[in-house]
């Protein structure tokens, strides 16, 4: 074993159970805040959230209700996916990137639209199932300060085999002038620019996670009631954690500093979690710990996550529960200057301290100039 491994294993098992130990201790804190306490509705929290922000004028307010309903409606069809003929492959064949659209990507991209279109206080939106940006017609007078993209319904290749999906959004204040159309370079901002990120996975529950820079919370949908209730306040994610989450399949097509790092995974018996849903996936890093990662392959040697719609979000919100996101060349995500609409990204996200453990190993290992 040489030096460098025997420095990264030991300091790595001390960390994991100092970890461990927290993470449970977080754990146990947060579900006894919600319980006996009000019930506080993702509306009632965004509402008085609004106050946080000296220029607030309620319009961030509204979009967030806005995908909030959308998501109840998406939610209402997952559900049911299963009994209707909902499933499957969609009649419109592959959307621009040469994806297969499953019928319910469509239904999903189709609501969250509508659903954008109500308050007015969207002026445009880019779905990976757009090619281009759409311009939303304003709403009476007003004039919207904010775009909004989207994957509709990430993970979408697994709804036939009831695995849970999700959907991903990015808020950014347009800089082009109100008075116009907006334009593509609305949406090509730095993730560092995002004024809110968000999923809603639809899983076993289905939760809402959003940020606004300052802090992440999560919000449970009760279908009984039908609001979305605060149920994980101010999430952190854990230092460390036990698990690793990749396509193994891909191993022999990745690079070495990417070996390497896997091989340390398994010696270090992190157990390997990959749902092939990143929004499952990194719902689970957030809550017990962990590192994600999308390296390049031969199939997309720039990675196969889009940086705006997927990487640049979770970033946002891994970011801000204490975790770190980067790409294989060690850049920061949400410092990569988008030049592309539906461009890609290789990414590593997940718990600090691991993310810095295979930093070391692309250090060490990776024959590319960093
Ligand atoms: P979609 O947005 O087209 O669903 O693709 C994204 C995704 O499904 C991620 O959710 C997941 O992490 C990844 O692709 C799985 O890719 P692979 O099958 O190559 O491991």
């Amino acid at each position: 074993m040489t030096p460098f491994l025997n420095q990264i294993q030991s300091e790595t098992s001390t960390t994991i159970m100092a970890t461990a130990k927290k993470a449970a201790a977080d754990n146990g804190v947060l579900h006894s805040q919600t319980s006996g306490n009000r019930i506080i509705t993702l509306d009632e929290f965004i509402i008085r959230s609004e106050k946080d922000f000296d220029y607030a004028t309620g319009e961030l307010t509204g979009l967030l209700r806005d995908i909030g309903v959308a998501a109840k409606i998406i939610n209402r069809e997952v559900n049911k996916a299963g009994l209707v003929n909902i499933v499957g492959e969609a009649d419109s064949g592959e959307n621009h990137s040469g994806d297969m659209q499953q019928k319910l990507d469509v239904y999903a991209n189709e609501k969250l639209i509508e659903c954008l279109q109500n308050s007015g206080e969207c002026c445009a939106i880019a779905s990976e199932e757009n090619t281009d940006i759409l311009n939303i017609p304003p709403v009476g007078s007003k004039k919207s300060h904010y775009v909004v993209m989207f994957d509709p319904l990430d993970g979408s290749s697994n709804i036939d085999v009831n695995v849970s999906v999700g959907t991903i959004f990015a808020i950014y204040r347009r800089e082009s002038d109100v008075s116009g159309p907006a334009t593509k370079a609305d949406f090509l901002q730095a993730g560092n620019k995002q004024i809110a990120a968000g999923y809603v996975l639809y899983g076993t529950s289905t939760i809402l996670v959003y940020t606004t820079g300052r802090g992440v919370n999560g919000f449970t949908l009760d279908p009984s009631i039908g609001e979305f209730c605060l149920s994980h306040r101010n999430m952190r994610i854990p230092e460390h954690g036990q698990t690793y989450s990749v396509n193994q399949g891909y191993y022999s097509k990745f690079d070495l500093e990417m070996r390497r790092y896997i091989d340390h995974c398994s010696d270090q018996n992190y157990g390997l979690r990959y749902i092939g849903s990143m929004v499952s996936d990194i719902h689970r890093i957030l809550i017990q710990g962990g590192i994600f990662l999308y390296p390049s392959t031969r199939k997309y040697p720039k990675g196969k996550l889009r940086l705006l719609y997927e990487c640049n979000p979770l970033s946002l919100l891994v970011e801000q529960a204490g975790g770190k996101a980067i790409n294989t060349q060690l850049k920061r995500i949400l410092e990569v200057e988008p030049t592309e609409l539906h461009q890609r990204s290789t990414i590593v996200i997940g718990s600090p301290g691991m993310v810095d453990e295979l930093k070391a190993f692309i250090e060490r290992y990776s024959a590319l100039p960093l």
